[in-house]
């Protein structure tokens, strides 16, 4: 299994460095993922390579004009391949929308620049993607963020154990972790932790994501299936918090 990852972006410098670290370094330089970066500039127009113009029914800023990305992806379109647009407006990407990508052969990612990109270019697109609900001034931060949480996901890309143990827990926030000092600035570690009874850690790791994704981010709960463990936890929880007097 291997993924092809083709970015047009005006800023191709932006990509390289923080791509060329780390993970997706690695699953590049181990082969099992094939990442390049277009300028979108070579498909610009005319002897000034013009990629931008102002917009139809005035207002400020520029547009991102549509011939440029279209000829680029009419250049880099093969069947299999997934063209995914970066905007504001886009479906918000999750961890499904990464494991979704991560199972395709050939992601094309258009990154826009100014106030966006002309409207028609929608059309050219399979998918509008955003990361966030928050204004970048472009779509090369988002793209790095999608391609990063994507290209982990390729089998072989981590240690196979650790996705295993993020589809136990998806949808959940992450449980405490621990490592040496035994005591640092008079804080302790949970002697679970150090009983040796792997069953047990389990089931207390568990319990801790359940309990702190219902006090920090109970819409995940809401939007997900629960186990008779999970529901068990949550109870637990309600019911020490009554007995605390707490009625939040
Ligand atoms: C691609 C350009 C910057 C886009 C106009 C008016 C209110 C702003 C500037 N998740 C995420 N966040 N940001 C992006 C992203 C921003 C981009 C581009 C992706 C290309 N920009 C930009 C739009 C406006 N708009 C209404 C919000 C201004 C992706």
């Amino acid at each position: 299994m291997t993924i092809e990852i083709d970015v047009l972006t005006l800023f191709p410098g932006m990509l390289a460095g923080p791509l060329d670290e780390s993970i997706p370094g690695r699953a590049v330089a181990r082969g099992l993922v094939t990442l390049r970066v277009h300028d979108l500039r070579a498909w610009g127009i005319g002897r000034h390579r013009s990629v931008d113009d102002a917009p139809y029914g005035g207002g400020a800023g520029m547009v991102l004009r549509p011939e440029p990305v279209g000829d680029a992806l009419d250049a880099l379109r093969r069947p299999g391949t997934t063209v995914l647009l970066m905007d504001p407006a886009g479906e918000p990407f999750r961890q499904a929308t990464a494991r979704e990508l991560a199972g395709l052969e050939h992601l094309v990612l258009v990154c826009p620049r100014y106030e966006g990109v002309d409207e028609r270019v929608r059309s050219l697109v399979d998918r509008e993607i955003s990361i966030g609900d928050y204004v970048l001034s472009g779509g090369e931060l988002a793209a790095m963020v999608v391609i990063d949480a994507v290209i982990r996901l390729v089998p072989g890309v981590i240690e196979e154990a650790s996705t295993i143990e993020e589809s136990h827990a998806a949808g959940l926030l992450e449980y405490p972790q621990y490592t040496r000092p035994a005591v640092y600035r008079g804080m302790g570690v949970p002697s679970i932790l150090t009983s040796g009874d792997h069953g047990a850690v389990a089931r207390w790791r568990h319990a801790e994501a359940v309990r702190r994704t219902l006090h920090r981010r109970p819409d995940l709960l809401a939007g997900r299936e629960l186990t008779a463990d999970e529901r068990r936890v949550i109870e637990e929880e309600r019911d020490a918090r009554r007995s605390e007097g707490d009625l939040a």
